[in-house]
């Protein structure tokens, strides 16, 4: 069925194209496309801040320290109270969860529960904001495996190939938001002059000719013999292949945004520069998962170096994952680095 971002020149809102693409799921309800709506709103809320990040009493950190230990940036926290905020009340959600809370964030009693779960990193890349280097906002919506009743952790604890939709927010030069439902990538742009997100990038495929990689190259030393050989195959030291241009902003959604675009890779591998976190810095719930189901529907792949996310069974809200994620061919070469050298 052709669908409005099929016609070239159309000026397509997303409240209609998330309308389009409900009338394609016969089963669909209205709540699911509801509950894009006010991520939607939630997404143009956070992006009236950031962008102005430098003029209100919003930059910097609370003092406070969320449960990775890290100092919880003010904009973090705006981001999370906004969120939360739009989604407690509206009858569509079992529970919650988020980076900066330590435990599922429940419904409260006097508003209703409803059949999804919806899992978030209000602002990834936070440290960057004070810079005015691109952050972003990263959710994954799954429906509830509990039949009643208030949300349990067994409800966000899911694979990600349970995923009913993903999506993530970029706030950089325009704000984008990019989103699945398992049926295309499809990428939106704020226009802040009427306050709509546009169709800007329908079906977004990872090119097959990738032009970057991104990884931290700062923490080489503590790297596995293979991934520092995946890395000289990557430069093209044997000779072997295109050079590719290393591009690492240190802001997960921008880094992904550039290479779902451009094509490459990004990786963030485990590494022994800090025992307490082996696996490294990324979260597996709320930041691999939801990126590897869009990397797996714009044609590529995303792996913790030995087997894909999507087939992780998470065991904790804020457990720690490598991420090699991008074009297929570029991951399953880093998996095959990895096999023969550890
Ligand atoms: P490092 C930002 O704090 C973040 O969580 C990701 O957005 C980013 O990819 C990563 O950390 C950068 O971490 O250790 O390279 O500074």
């Amino acid at each position: 069925m052709a669908t409005s971002g099929d016609v070239p020149g159309q000026i397509v809102t997303i409240e209609r194209f998330i309308l389009e693409q409900q009338s394609i799921q016969p089963e669909a309800t209205g709540v699911l496309t509801n509950l894009l709506y006010d991520l939607a709103l939630a997404g143009k809320i956070i992006a009236s801040r950031t962008t102005r990040a430098g003029l209100i009493d919003i930059l910097g950190n609370t003092g406070e320290e969320n449960v990775q230990g890290e100092e919880v940036q003010k904009l973090d926290k705006f981001a999370d109270r906004t969120i939360y905020r739009l989604n407690d009340h509206t009858g569509r959600l079992a529970a919650m969860a988020s980076e900066e809370h330590p435990d599922l964030i429940p419904i409260p009693d006097r508003f209703p529960v409803g059949k999804y779960v919806l899992i978030f990193d209000p602002l990834d890349g936070s440290s960057n904001i004070d810079y005015n280097v691109s952050v972003g906002t990263v959710f994954s919506i799954y429906h509830r495996k509990t039949q009643d009743g208030w949300g349990t952790i067994e409800d966000c604890l899911q694979k990600g190939r349970e995923l009913v939709a993903a999506g993530y927010f970029v706030y950089g030069s325009s704000t984008m938001l990019v989103y699945s439902t398992g049926h295309g990538v499809h990428g939106f742009t704020l226009d802040p002059s009427v306050g709509e997100f546009l169709l800007s990038h329908p079906n977004i495929r990872i090119p097959e000719q990738p032009k970057y990689y991104s990884v931290n190259q700062g923490y080489q030393r503590f790297w596995s013999e293979g991934v520092r050989r995946y890395t000289e195959w990557l430069q093209g030291q044997d000779g072997s292949r295109k050079v590719l241009s290393l591009r690492h902003i240190g802001s997960l959604m921008a880094d992904f945004h550039r290479n779902l675009l451009a094509g490459g890779i990004f990786y963030y591998p485990a590494d022994a520069k800090d025992p307490s976190q082996p696996h490294g810095k990324l979260r597996l719930l709320y930041e691999a998962i939801p990126l590897a189901f869009l990397a797996e529907h714009a044609g590529g792949y995303a792996s913790d170096g030995r087997q894909p996310i999507l087939d992780i069974q998470p065991t904790g809200l804020h457990e720690r994952t490598p991420l090699f994620i991008g074009n297929r061919d570029l991951v399953e070469k880093a998996e095959a680095f990895i096999q023969e050298y550890g």
